[in-house]
């Protein structure tokens, strides 16, 4: 016979479920872009604890839409090869030999476990690159960066033709250049930005390995419009790292995504507690 053992972690557990409920139905049929760095990624442990993430956003009738990076990964097979790592304001300077390993990387051995992991959740992911049916289509950023791409043009529909049959799109951020077939490397923030804009999704997750924006004194800020974040550029409060994340986030929100939030990925169940409770987790930002 079982006892039955009615332990407060149980009832806890119930009632926050069913303290969910509201978040579920307000995001229902919601799309959600989810930035997941290679800052981010941890230990297999983490990894698959984003996955049951993705998988329950899924599972609540969410379409989540995973975009990644890869920063680290990328330095570490370079460094392997003997190939050195340089950046200039926050991006890889990308030569023709570079693009190769950063496609390698993203595309095949991140892209690959993260698809893996949302599969082995139970979820159905699908890997592609932006290159996948001319996604998005970049021009050089920046001549000093060399293969480094600025996406200006983006055809979402194979997103939204992947979600609406039930798969959840895993994207790397590599994608094809206007003319002879190049490849661009893509920032990971701004592809996301770039993908969420063109979705007008309704939520755009950057999952990082800070807890969120701070202000002067060091304490993060939980919600702030994009004035504000602008005024916190211009007088240095917003340095380094924060910067092309907050810069990707206005930029999204003007291209009509609904609320943008920069949240720590270290943090377990991260973007459960941003969308199901009302605590929220890091700093949201919105019009
Ligand atoms: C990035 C792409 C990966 C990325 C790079 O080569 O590292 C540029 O810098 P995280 O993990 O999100 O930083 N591309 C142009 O953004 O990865």
């Amino acid at each position: 016979m079982r006892k039955q053992n009615m332990n407060r972690d149980w009832i806890a557990t119930a009632r926050t479920l069913s303290e969910a409920l509201p978040y579920m139905q307000r995001y229902s049929g919601a799309v959600v872009v989810v930035k997941f760095g290679g800052n981010a990624m941890g230990d297999d442990e983490a990894m698959a604890e984003f996955a049951r993430d993705i998988v329950l956003m899924k599972q609540v009738g969410i379409h989540p839409v995973v975009c990644h990076g890869g920063g680290p990964m990328i330095n570490d097979l370079l460094a392997r090869l003997g190939i050195e790592s340089r950046f200039v304001r926050g991006k890889r300077v990308t030569t023709r030999e570079t693009v190769e390993v950063v496609e390698m990387v993203l595309s095949g051995l991140v892209n690959k476990r993260i698809v893996q992991a949302i599969n082995d959740a139970g979820g159905r992911a699908v890997g592609i690159s932006g290159k996948d049916d001319d996604l998005m289509v970049c021009e050089p950023d920046d001549p000093e960066l060399g293969f480094v791409g600025r996406p200006v043009e983006m055809n979402v529909q194979i997103i939204r033709d992947l979600y609406a049959a039930g798969l959840i799109p895993v994207i790397a951020p590599v994608a094809t250049g206007m003319e002879d077939n190049e490849t661009f490397n893509v920032n990971g923030d701004t592809a996301a930005g770039a993908i969420a804009g063109a979705l007008k999704a309704d939520r755009l997750l950057l999952l990082t390995d800070v807890a969120g924006v701070k202000d002067a004194t060091g304490e993060v800020l939980t919600a702030m419009n994009p004035d504000q974040v602008r005024a916190m550029i211009e007088e240095g409060t917003i340095a380094g790292g924060m910067i092309p994340k907050t810069e990707t986030a206005l930029k999204a929100i003007e291209e009509g995504v609904r609320a943008v939030v920069i949240l720590d990925g270290r943090v377990p169940n991260a973007s459960l507690l941003e969308l199901f409770t009302e605590h929220g987790a890091g700093s949201l930002i919105r019009s």
